[in-house]
C-alpha cells in the first residue's frame, strides 16, 4: 500500500478506498469580484494553491482515485442561506447581491464556479453545500460510502473555515484525512501555519498533513 511522509507519522492508504476531496475552489474565493474579496480579504493569496493543485489532480486522476469537488454556495432564492450567514459582518456585497461576476455565491452564476484550472472532468462528482463543512446538507457521506471510501486526501480553501470544518466532520465520520500543505490556503499566512498544526498535533488529533510532493511521489 502507498505511504506518504507525513505529519505526525506515515499516512498510508488504499488508492481504490480513497479520494481526493478538492474543496471551494471557485472564482467566488480566489478571484476578484467574488465573496472572498466581499469580507475583505487579499484573495491573491489563495492563488499559489493552483499550480500544485493543478499537478495533484493530474496525478490523482492517472493514479486512478476517486476525484470530488465541492462548491460553495447557495439557491437563487437564498432559502438554503440561514439568516445569521447572511447577515454577518459588514461585506463590501451580500450573498446574493449583484457583482463582476455575477451573484455573489449564488448557484449557477459564473463567479460560483470552479476556476478554469481545476475544472471537474468527466464524471467526477459536484458537491455543493451550503455551509462551510463538505458533509453539511449534502449527499457527500453517501456517495463515498456507495464508492467504498474510506480515506481522504483534502484540498482546497480556505484552510481555516471550510477545509478545517470539513476535516473535523469527516473525522467524526471515521474517515481518514491526508492535508496536503501546498494544496490549501489561506487568506492569512498565521492561520495557515496554526491551521495546518492543529490537524497533526496531539499524534494526529484529526488527520495527516503532508505537501504534494511527498503524496505525488508514492501515487
Ligand atoms: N471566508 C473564508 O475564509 N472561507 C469561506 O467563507 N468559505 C470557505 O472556506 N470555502
Amino acid at each position: 500500500m502507498p505511504t506518504v511522509d507525513a505529519s505526525p507519522y506515515s499516512f498510508t492508504f488504499e488508492p481504490e478506498s480513497t479520494a481526493l476531496l478538492v474543496i471551494d475552489m471557485q472564482r467566488d474565493f480566489v478571484e476578484p469580484g467574488g465573496f472572498g474579496e466581499t469580507l475583505g480579504n487579499d484573495v491573491s493569496k489563495l492563488q499559489k494553491v493552483i499550480p500544485p493543485l493543478a499537478r495533484l489532480l493530474g496525478a490523482a486522476r492517472a493514479a486512478g482515485l476517486l476525484v470530488v469537488h465541492t462548491r460553495e454556495g447557495h439557491l437563487p432564492d437564498l432559502s438554503d442561506c440561514p439568516p445569521a450567514k447572511l447577515n454577518r459582518g459588514a461585506p463590501s456585497m451580500r450573498i446574493g447581491d449583484p457583482g463582476p461576476k455575477g451573484r455573489i455565491l449564488i448557484r449557477g452564476e459564473y463567479g460560483h464556479d470552479i476556476v478554469d484550472d481545476l475544472k471537474p472532468l468527466g464524471d467526477e462528482p459536484v458537491v455543493d453545500k451550503p455551509g462551510k463543512g463538505s458533509f453539511y446538507a449534502t449527499n457527500l457521506g453517501e456517495l463515498l460510502a456507495e464508492k467504498g471510501v474510506t480515506s481522504l486526501v483534502v484540498t482546497g480553501v480556505t484552510t481555516e473555515v471550510c477545509v478545517h470544518t470539513t476535516v473535523r466532520e469527516a473525522n467524526d465520520r471515521g474517515f481518514e484525512c491526508l492535508v496536503v500543505s501546498d494544496c490549501v490556503g489561506s487568506y492569512f499566512d498565521e492561520f495557515q501555519e496554526a491551521g495546518l498544526a492543529m490537524i497533526a498535533a496531539q499524534g494526529g488529533i484529526f488527520g495527516w498533513v503532508a505537501p504534494s510532493e511527498n503524496l505525488i511521489e508514492v501515487l
